[in-house]
């Protein structure tokens, strides 16, 4: 199943019938756009380099804490989730790039995995470390934590562990290294919260000590789970606390599950902008914690507004005087564990792109005129009537103009079905 290309051809044939119906819902866009001043051209122009990176995790089922429902036919070796990576990137022409976690997907063969992923349009995003589990054969355990541990043999196993990671990411490619840790108590007392805040900067200065120049160190929180007390790096101002020791080089990673319910989210967004220091985003949705639901799917509006703001962001001469080089890393980190992993990860690469598309559809103008005037009515409109813009025919037309499938999950079934693997039917759009 994942050794061979999606070929053109494949994909040519499986547009065919729907390119006819794709060119009026276009035209029909099109015309729409312009009585409101908006250049459809334009917003093409805009959203064609747009992507978001795959989770090398995120292709098989039963990343949850509970059961696993594997599927017979799951990427297994990396090789193969690179090919199925690939899948999903011919189909939606939206992820061009995959972040790796450590050990689980450990090349075995550096230069030969570069090479693959060459061969398939793929690029390594972030490396992602994991000192949250124990691994067959480690020598010292993580069971009370890692960079924070209070045994300095402990520290030095989960620092050195991050120097592989960034070893390995450097030989493959990647320019960055999330590190998401699990350390915090689950009772009062535990521990002293202040040292070991002070322990994980310490372990992460001997991180970041060597990582090369033109790479980032992003932070990602996370309030609670597997931690119920404390977590160590437990919110975005922690985060950026520990950024700030480090230096310019580290930067705060918005796991959007990572927050407690009702935050605002988008404004933790903001903040970081002023502060110089997002570094970037693990897209997923949920309704309750840490869901890892697909992106889009509870909160749809909450994602464009995140889009909003770093358009808005991008836009700002403020911004671009102090970050001139402002491009957030855009991955995604969900789990599936009912869901066909790469329906899932198709489905939520092009949610993530339509909250892209429709904020480029926010008259800032109009909006910055309605706020100076205190117009709430009008300025909330003004997201408002980009918000509902069906923007699905643009996202069509990017993917018809990359030579990606119209409909990537018709199409993917369509694969399923030729390959003998045919999945539930699904008789039209
Ligand atoms: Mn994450």
């Amino acid at each position: 199943m994942f050794e061979a290309r999606l070929t053109r051809a494949f994909i040519e044939q499986a547009n065919a019938r729907l390119v006819k119906g794709h060119e009026e819902d276009i035209e029909a866009l099109a015309g729409h756009l312009a009585r409101r001043g908006v250049s459809l051209e334009g917003v093409i122009r805009r959203s064609m380099r747009f992507g978001v990176a795959v989770p090398s995790w995120g292709f098989r089922q039963g990343g949850t804490r509970f059961g696993r429902f594997p599927a017979k036919d799951e990427p297994r070796a990396l090789e193969e989730k690179l090919y199925a990576a690939a899948l999903v990137n011919d189909l939606a022409g939206v992820t061009p790039r995959i972040s790796l976690h450590i050990p689980w997907d450990t090349p075995d063969k550096v230069a030969a995995v570069r090479r693959l992923a060459r061969e398939l349009g793929l690029k390594f995003d972030a490396m992602n470390s994991n000192t949250f589990e124990d691994q067959p054969g480690q020598q010292h355990s993580y069971k009370h934590g890692s960079l924070s541990h209070t045994d300095p043999a402990v520290r030095k196993q989960a620092i050195e562990h991050n120097m592989r990671c960034i070893e390995l990411g450097e030989a493959l490619g990647s320019k960055a290294l999330v590190v998401w840790l699990a350390d915090g108590t689950n009772f009062p007392g535990q521990q002293n919260l202040r040292r070991a805040l002070d322990r994980t900067i310490d372990s992460l200065e001997n991180i970041y000590e060597i990582l090369p120049k033109d790479w980032r160190l992003l932070i990602e929180y996370k309030p609670f789970e597997p931690a119920f007390y404390s977590t160590v790096i437990n919110d975005w101002g922690t985060a950026m606390m520990v950024c700030q020791e480090l230096g310019d080089q580290a930067a705060c990673l918005v796991d959007l599950g990572h927050h407690l319910p009702n935050t605002n989210v988008e404004q933790v967004v903001a903040r970081l902008v002023a502060a110089n220091r997002l570094g970037g985003f693990h897209f997923n949705d949920s309704k309750y914690a840490d869901d890892d639901v697909s992106s889009g799917s509870i909160k749809p509006y909450q994602l464009f507004l995140i889009f909003n703001e770093l358009i808005d962001a991008a836009q700002d001469p403020q911004v671009k005087a102090r970050q001139p080089r402002f491009s957030p890393s855009y991955m995604i980190d969900q789990s599936h564990n009912i869901k066909d992993p790469l329906e899932d990860l198709i489905t939520s690469a092009i949610e993530i792109q339509r909250a892209f598309v429709k904020a480029l559809l926010v008259n800032r103008t109009t909006l910055t005129y309605h706020q100076l005037r205190n117009d709430v009515t009008m300025a909330e409109r003004v997201l408002k009537v980009a918000f509902e813009t069906d923007v699905s025919p643009i996202l069509a037309e990017i993917r018809l103009r990359k030579g990606c499938a119209i409909d990537p999950i018709l199409a993917y079934r369509q694969y399923l079905s030729s390959r003998g693997k045919a999945g539930p039917k699904l008789a039209s759009r």
